[in-house]
């Protein structure tokens, strides 16, 4: 994991003990007068199970279940709280914004300890994220990013870097090129077509951006065209159905922006007659377990790694914030990028 460091601070004030002292007599004296029914009234924060167990009560807003790496996403995140002893509210947003900012309110006002929340688009979030900040909950973003002036609005991001993972699968293209253009007339191109993710979130921004800044100055290459699938499996398969109509025997390579489309992509394919991985090169992101198995067998060529598997930063992070020590102000994790030109035979089951 790459970490840039923040000072640690408590995100509570601290009593100044001096004012204590001095305000105590006079609180003693209005205790005094309460009546029964008011010393009755129960406490301003329900008390929540992890908070009784001694562990933080953790709000997370998870942005749907599009995809095998956001179900393992989500896997990652309930098994590390239940290993840190925290109680985790998890609050699915099935896909739309409008579900995170209500579940987010929620969680202010429940008042947990930290609110973690995996933002399905990059815009829109300043209101809500300004309401936490007031209430004094820090804000974990993790997965994807936002676009926001005030970047003290959160406190802290753990995600992948999905720009470098664009770069990663347009520097597997360049490899693969002398290989392609060996059986193709002079000075043809090498047509390319891009299943993109969910329009205006930052894997999809930032996942076409790292491929196009190497590809489009290329002139080797030409991406006839980029539609979106929104990271999902049927719609990936939709769009390359009129992809494959749209420009018949004309596409060499189909860059996917996650595995989910690609399991779509590659359905249709075959469907049509065609051979993916050689008819077709694919390069797809995620690296879930039924990716690698395509790859192993030659039905896709490159898998970039995005890894899921964050939970353990994700509680570790909370915890330190939550108890003042230093922490990483922005932590990715390490990744890799496998293609049909590695040894995979001892790859790890990938657990999602
Ligand atoms: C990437 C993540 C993306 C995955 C998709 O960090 O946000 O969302 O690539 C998922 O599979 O839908």
């Amino acid at each position: 994991m790459q970490k840039e460091w923040r000072k640690g601070r408590s995100v509570f004030r601290k009593p100044k003990w001096s004012l204590f002292f001095l305000i105590l007599p006079i609180l003693c004296l209005i205790m005094s007068g309460c009546s029964r029914k008011e010393k009755e009234t129960p406490p301003a924060v329900p008390s929540a199970a992890g908070r009784d167990s001694g562990g933080l009560v953790i709000g997370f807003s998870q942005l749907g279940s599009e995809s095998a790496w956001r179900l393992g996403n989500t896997a990652s995140m309930e098994k590390a709280a239940k290993e840190y002893g925290f109680r985790l509210i998890v609050e699915n947003g099935m896909q739309k914004q409008e579900n995170q900012i209500a579940a987010i309110r929620s969680f202010i006002a429940y008042r947990v300890d930290v609110i973690v929340f995996a933002p399905i688009v990059e815009d829109g979030w300043a209101n809500v994220l300004q309401e936490a900040k007031e209430a004094g909950i820090p804000v974990i973003m993790m997965d994807r990013l936002i676009n926001i002036k005030d970047s003290d609005l959160y406190t802290a991001y753990i995600g992948p870097d999905h720009y470098q993972e664009g770069v990663n699968a347009a520097k597997y293209l360049l490899k693969k090129a002398e290989e392609l253009q060996k059986d193709m007339a002079e000075n043809g191109k090498i047509h390319i077509v891009e299943l993109s993710g969910t329009e205006g979130s930052s894997p999809m921004i930032s996942r076409f951006q790292g491929f196009h800044d190497l590809i489009d100055r290329d002139e080797r290459f030409e991406v006839l065209e980029t539609v979106s699938g929104d990271f999902l499996r049927s719609k990936g398969r939709e769009c390359m159905q009129k992809l494959l109509r749209k420009y018949p025997g004309e596409i060499d390579v189909l860059y996917s922006h996650n595995d989910a489309m690609t399991l779509g992509a590659i359905e249709v394919m075959e469907e049509e007659g065609i051979e993916p991985g050689k008819d077709i090169v694919i390069i797809s992101v995620d690296g879930e377990q039924a990716a690698i198995d395509l790859l192993k067998e030659g039905r896709i060529n490159c898998v970039v790694e995005c890894s899921p598997m964050l939970g353990d930063a994700v509680m570790e992070l909370a915890q330190a914030i939550v108890s003042g020590e230093d922490y990483p102000r922005i932590s990715r994790p390490e990744e890799d990028c496998f293609t049909e030109y590695d040894d995979l035979s001892s790859l790890e089951p990938r657990g999602y």
